[in-house]
């Protein structure tokens, strides 16, 4: 039986484009090559699809520069669907497809809009393709925040208290808005509801700060989701692995917790991606067990919420009293060797390459169609 073959499609058309690079490289890094064939697909930032090189070292910081999809990387790519696998066709200059053969399996490190929210995933479906990670529905649904606390909110989970602004609310009710806020209590954050990677965020301590900050976070959404703040809550974070198998029980690993430079308002993109010593996690979190076992049973009570596949982090903060609150669910969390959720899962025992294969294997025996 040859070797399953893996695309692995990076790059988009996000602000994250670079990240996913990146991201990409680790994964060609520490996939097992003689388990696995690996086909590179890079997207352009307009969209393109292009076969890429498979050298790693390519898409890694070099002197400073950021990697990226270029059209001019590879000849371009298109994607064929069939009742049970898919097939890469390339088009050359000539226009003529040229077939890459066939793909068993999708690893989709996109981020953002195109990619996170579904719509690859949707894409994927159509063309009878199994992929790594969450499904249409559990994706879309985790990329926008507004439809995750529903969920949530649906499943009882504890989430933190919010209020949605809505396009046209905004535009027609500017007091309706501040009093809904107002009633949140202040100080509030303020999100764009898709976004991810904390850009777009403000916190706003007095009334006066809200319309600047909407303004903003409506910059990367129209739809914008308004959170009170919790004060002085700790911050949670595990990782879950798992399927839709009948039977079979997610994987939650061990709590880590994230200490944020008191400094900074709240960890965000600066922290996460910028500068490495402002956050730090501590791996596994120190606290007491019986309260690990309940920030862990949560973890896998928001996995099953949104009907997760493959893999989640989920983001929690724990209140002075010790109440716990349910911060989000993320189906494409960071994932070079030194983010979060592969960090959790090396002290729970999994090793990077590890994680990767467990995550490719899901992915094979996942049913294609209706699940
Ligand atoms: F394919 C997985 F495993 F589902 C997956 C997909 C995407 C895991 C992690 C990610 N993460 C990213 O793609 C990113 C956060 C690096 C986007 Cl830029």
């Amino acid at each position: 039986n040859p070797r399953p073959r893996v695309a692995v499609v990076f790059g988009g058309r996000s602000s994250e484009h670079a990240v996913s690079c990146i991201t990409a490289g680790s994964v060609m890094r520490a996939i097992d090559r003689s388990k696995y064939d690996v086909v590179p697909v890079g997207i352009t930032l307009d969209g393109e699809w292009v076969l890429e090189a498979d050298e790693p070292a390519l898409l890694a910081v070099t002197d400073g520069r950021m990697p990226s999809v270029s059209a001019a990387d590879g000849q371009a790519v298109v994607l064929l669907g069939s009742s049970s696998r898919g097939s890469l066709v390339t088009l050359s200059a000539s226009e003529v497809p040229h077939t890459l053969g066939e793909v068993d399996v999708v690893f989709p490190l996109l981020h953002g809009p195109f990619g996170e929210d579904g719509t690859l995933q949707g894409l994927l479906e159509m063309a009878g393709i199994r992929y790594v990670g969450a499904g249409v529905l559990s994706s879309a649904v985790s990329m926008d925040k507004h439809y995750m606390k529903m969920i949530f909110q649906a499943h009882g989970l504890p989430v933190v208290p919010y209020a949605v602004l809505s396009p046209s609310e905004w535009a027609h009710d500017r007091s309706a808005c501040a009093e809904t806020v107002a009633s949140l209590g202040y100080p509030v954050f303020v999100k764009p509801c898709r976004g991810g990677s904390s850009i777009g965020i403000t916190k706003v301590s007095r009334p006066e700060g809200l319309e600047a900050a909407v303004e903003l976070a409506r910059t990367y959404d129209p739809k914008v989701l308004v959170e009170a703040a919790v004060e002085s809550a700790r911050e949670l974070e595990c990782g879950v692995l798992g399927s839709l198998t009948p039977g079979a029980l997610p994987e939650v690993s061990v709590v880590a917790e994230i200490v944020v430079d008191p400094s900074r308002e709240f960890y965000d993109f600066d922290a996460k991606y910028v500068s490495e010593e402002d956050a730090k996690l501590i791996v596994p979190a120190v606290m007491e067990e019986g309260d690990a076992v309940a920030v862990r049973r949560m973890a896998a009570q928001a996995f099953a919420a949104v009907s997760c596949e493959g893999l989640a982090r989920v983001d929690f903060f724990v209140q002075p009293d010790g109440r716990l609150l349910l911060n989000e669910i993320n189906t494409m969390p960071g994932f070079t060797p030194m983010s979060m959720f592969p960090r959790v899962w090396a002290a729970s025992g999994v090793e990077y390459p590890e994680l990767v294969d467990r995550l490719v294997q899901l992915a094979l025996q996942r049913p294609t169609g209706l699940r």
